[in-house]
Parts: C-alpha cells; sequence; structure tokens
C-alpha cells in the first residue's frame, strides 16, 4: 500500500456478529427461517403488514440488550484519530458503530432506531414499537409508519455521498459482508477502477474476494483492532 489519506469501509452483519446479532446469510442459506429476499421487500410489508411491524419491533426492542464489540471500538478509535478524510458506510441497521462512538458514519440500509413517514416522507428517529399505529411526528397522520429500512427494490440512502468517496479513497476496507447485495458488493471494483487499495477483513472468503488486493480470515473483533493498530502506526 501507497500513501493513504481517504479511507472507506464498507462494514456488514459479520461486524455485529460477535454482538451477538444474527447475520443474514448462514450456513443454511436462511435468516431466521426465511430467504432474506422473500420477506425484506416492500411487496412482503404489503401483504401482511402487522407481521412485519412485529418482527422489526422485536428487533428494534432486542437492539437494547446488545453493545458494541471489540471492532466497532477500534473503528471509531480510528475515526477519532485518523487526519484524512474517513468515511465507514455501513449496511447495518443496528446502532453498534454509532454507540461504540463514530460519527463519520452513514447507513445506506436504513435504520432499526428510525421510522419512515408513507405519507410525508420524514424519517424520525423511534425507539418505540410501530405495530400500535403510533402518529407520525412530522405530519401527525396516524398508521403511517414504518420501519426505515431500505429493503430489496429499494434505493440505498446516501448513493451520491457514497460513490463521491468511493472516487476519492485511497484505501477501501470490506469488513464482515457477504459480498451478495448490490449495490455494495460493487463498491470494490469502482474503488479500484478508481486507483484505491482494496482489504478484506472477513470470517471466510467472501464471493466478492478474489476483487480484493488482501483478504484476511478471521472474527472481526480479532481482526479489527490489529488492523487499526496497523494503520495508525503508519
Ligand atoms: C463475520 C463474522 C465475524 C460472520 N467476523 N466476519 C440481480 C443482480 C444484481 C443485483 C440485483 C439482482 N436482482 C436484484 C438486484 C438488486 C438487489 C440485490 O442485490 N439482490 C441480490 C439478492 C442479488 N439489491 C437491491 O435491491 C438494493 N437496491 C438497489 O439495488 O436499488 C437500485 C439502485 C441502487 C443504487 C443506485 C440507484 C438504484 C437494496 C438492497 C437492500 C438490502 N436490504 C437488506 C435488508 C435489511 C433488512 C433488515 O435488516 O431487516 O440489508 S438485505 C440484507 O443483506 C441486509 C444487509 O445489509 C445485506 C447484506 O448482508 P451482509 O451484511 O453482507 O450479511 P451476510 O449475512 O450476507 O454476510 C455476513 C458476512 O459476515 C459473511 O461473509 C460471514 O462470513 C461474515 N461473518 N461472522 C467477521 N465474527
Amino acid at each position: 500500500m501507497g500513501d493513504i489519506r481517504n479511507i472507506l469501509i464498507l462494514t456488514g452483519a459479520g461486524i455485529s456478529a460477535e454482538s451477538g446479532l444474527a447475520t443474514f446469510r448462514g450456513p443454511d442459506g436462511l435468516w431466521e427461517g426465511h430467504r432474506v429476499e422473500d420477506v425484506c421487500t416492500p411487496q412482503a410489508f404489503r401483504r401482511d403488514r402487522a407481521l412485519v411491524q412485529s418482527f422489526y419491533d422485536q428487533r428494534r426492542a432486542a437492539l437494547a440488550a446488545v453493545v458494541p464489540n471489540f471492532a466497532h471500538l477500534a473503528l471509531a478509535r480510528l475515526d477519532a484519530a485518523w487526519p484524512g478524510e474517513l468515511l465507514i458506510v455501513t449496511q447495518n441497521v443496528d446502532d453498534l458503530h454509532e454507540r461504540a462512538g463514530a460519527t463519520r458514519l452513514l447507513h445506506m440500509h436504513g435504520e432499526l432506531m428510525s421510522a419512515l413517514c408513507l405519507a410525508c416522507g420524514a424519517r424520525s428517529r423511534w425507539s418505540g414499537d410501530l405495530g400500535d399505529g403510533p402518529a407520525c411526528p412530522a405530519c401527525a397522520a396516524a398508521g403511517t409508519l414504518r420501519p426505515d429500512i431500505v429493503w430489496f427494490g429499494e434505493i440505498p440512502y446516501q448513493m451520491e455521498r457514497i460513490e463521491a468517496a468511493l472516487g476519492r479513497a485511497d484505501l477501501f476496507v470490506s469488513i464482515g459482508t457477504s459480498g451478495a447485495v448490490y449495490p455494495a458488493a460493487g463498491f470494490v471494483q469502482q474503488a479500484r477502477a478508481c486507483g484505491a487499495a482494496t482489504l478484506e477483513l472477513n470470517l471466510e472468503p467472501s464471493a466478492g474476494s478474489a476483487w480484493f488486493e488482501e483478504t484476511r480470515s478471521g472474527p472481526a473483533g480479532a481482526l479489527v483492532p490489529a488492523w487499526v493498530d496497523e494503520m495508525l502506526a503508519r
């Protein structure tokens, strides 16, 4: 790796696995007994709104019981100390990066702790349930709030900002993601095309491993702190 000033870090479910949150594509290919592509869609929400709201209400409540792990804490340490540009783009809808202290962060697939109003489009911080049809804090319409999650077929958040950061990155690092879901799965190719060095930190080689110049295999809780130490010692 040559001179590095601008870093873009992509994280996925694997970084939160050691905090106790399930990843999406387990060894059986299923997530909580479902194919994630079958349940995480606007169509599934239209088909059975109560079921989907209840599923997300339970996951939102369960977040309170988990805490950031060594990998989240190490990235927050890098965020605080790195003098150049740095952006953590997480696909995760949990809030463990921010609870660890990361600030240069965006959630491209939405957030569990946020609600999206189908009537006015406002995004509101939300920690309670949505299944009982509360009113939107922005427009006061009742029963119009849905989980602020990017489902299949919907456009991820802040794509322009991500594309711009990819174009400026000297180093692209992917942590704990299977490389199965686009557009995130294509970021490594975009970063390479713009001249960035590329590094994958994952429990095992992913679908996109061949695109990376360097791949390190192991748990994020060990790999990420070691990599952050290397970066801060440069
Ligand atoms: C560890 C570890 C440890 C474990 N340490 N590592 C055909 C071809 C190409 C694309 C498409 C296509 N058909 C449709 C599409 C597009 C579609 C898509 O990609 N589909 C694929 C199935 C092919 N994508 C979309 O629809 C997206 N929108 C879109 O493309 O809009 C068009 C557009 C884009 C850009 C500009 C303009 C227009 C939207 C995708 C939304 C994804 N949403 C979800 C649902 C969240 C729901 C919820 O949380 O309730 O987001 S799906 C789910 O997958 C979730 C995740 O963010 C995402 C990625 O999963 P992730 O994080 O990689 O998790 P896993 O489980 O897959 O992998 C975990 C990894 O960690 C594994 O590798 C483990 O080994 C590792 N690991 N323990 C380190 N301790």
